[in-house]
């Protein structure tokens, strides 16, 4: 398989009710999306970076720089082209994990479809549906909280995600565990406390949570150990944990008793499902986060939520979650269950016409420098 040409679309797409976080508000999702055409047919792949730096060091515009000058040139100048060589290929660039991840994500999607074999089979899948969680962001009052909250659940979503960040920690969570005494509940802080605030976190032990999600710095390994011994509710990293070596690292320090994978932050579903072997190996659970993917993303996380080790519910929504309308035929939830995708590669593709709504600008190119 060859490489013949590309195309990098940068889409727009409005998000129905803005997401707050401890990173920002966002009341849109910037996306970028690499179509490669090669000589055994097309590929899609998805970039998860936001459109600045503060989830992590990438940002949409640096991912597709790096993707047209350095990732590409570099996959394209392989003889005989597959997914494994192209993440060797790649792996000579020093970081850059969601920029890679996504040209891994269409030379693996084009590499599959071309032999008729799903993400799922290949990745492994042992389940025909995931459990979805419903990631909620910080909101203006406890009251709307709740409302949100009571929302979701009638939805039937199997989990619930709060943001949290300090002063929006304790008070919105006690309201949502008196309201909600029997839902699976965890939190998530996206890095915005110190092992200074320790005191602050423990008071969550109050309210039997299944998680508490990346609390301190993502480099800050040992005090997410130190601050383990001082609590009840498990740690669970997500921005910390970038390959499967890392992961090996923050289990074996006792940073994390539970790890949330991201294909994009480890640079891609082959490393994803190595991060998954290697934490399975330590006995220690893990479930799929989300970057507010389109149907494409959402696809292949799906394949990789499937898998054996990942026992808790994933942060992996329908369509309706975030978006109107999404690029690919909607993925829909039933009971709070979404099934796993079985055709070939991805199993969906964009609707040129959604495609053409949303897409800002198009960038091709068949030459590789
Ligand atoms: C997480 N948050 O697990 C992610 C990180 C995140 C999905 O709960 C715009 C687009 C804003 C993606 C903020 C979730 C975002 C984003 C946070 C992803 O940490
Ligand atoms: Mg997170």
């Amino acid at each position: 398989m060859k490489i013949e040409r590309v195309d990098l679309l940068r889409l727009v797409m409005p998000l129905r009710t803005p997401f707050r976080t401890s990173l920002g508000l966002e009341l849109r999702r910037d996306i970028l999306l690499l179509r490669v055409v090669t000589s055994e047919g097309e590929g899609w792949g998805e970039c998860v970076a936001l459109p600045e730096p503060g989830y992590s060091e990438e940002y949409l515009d640096g991912a597709a720089e790096v993707i047209r000058r350095f990732l590409l040139p570099a996959v394209a100048a392989l003889g005989e082209l597959t997914p494994a060589k192209a993440v060797a290929a790649m792996a000579g660039i020093p970081g850059h994990p969601m920029a890679k991840a996504t040209v891994e994500m269409a030379v693996l999607d084009a590499w599959l479809r071309a032999r008729h074999t799903s993400y799922a089979a290949h990745l492994g899948s042992v389940r025909d549906v995931v459990e979805c969680g419903v990631s909620v962001g910080i909101a203006d009052s406890i009251d709307e909280l709740v409302a949100e909250v009571r929302d979701y659940v009638a939805q039937g979503y199997r989990r619930i995600k709060l943001k949290i960040e300090p002063g929006w920690d304790v008070e919105p969570v006690r309201a949502i565990r008196e309201q909600f005494p029997d839902a699976e509940l965890q939190v998530d802080a996206n890095a915005a406390y110190t092992l200074g605030q320790a005191r602050v976190l423990a008071e969550l032990d109050a309210f039997d949570l299944l998680m508490l999600e990346q609390p301190l710095g993502a480099a800050d390994l040992r005090d997410h150990a130190t601050l383990a011994r001082k609590l009840r509710t498990p740690i669970c990293l997500d921005e910390s944990i970038t390959s499967a070596r890392s992961a090996v690292e923050a289990i074996s320090l006792g940073a994390c008793a539970i790890v949330n994978i991201k294909a994009g932050r480890v640079g891609g579903y082959l490393e994803a499902r190595r991060v998954h072997d290697v934490c399975s190996a330590h006995g220690i659970p893990v479930w799929c986060g989300g970057m507010l993917e389109t149907g494409l993303g959402q696809a292949a996380n799906l394949a990789l939520a499937s898998l054996p080790g990942f026992t808790l519910a994933a942060d992996i929504a329908p369509s309706e979650r975030y978006f109107e309308t999404d690029v690919t035929p909607s993925i829909t939830m039933q009971d709070g269950l979404i099934a796993v995708p079985r055709g070939p590669g991805l199993g969906l593709e964009p609707v040129p016409e959604l495609l053409e709504e949303f897409t800002t600008e198009v960038v091709s190119f068949s030459e590789f420098g």
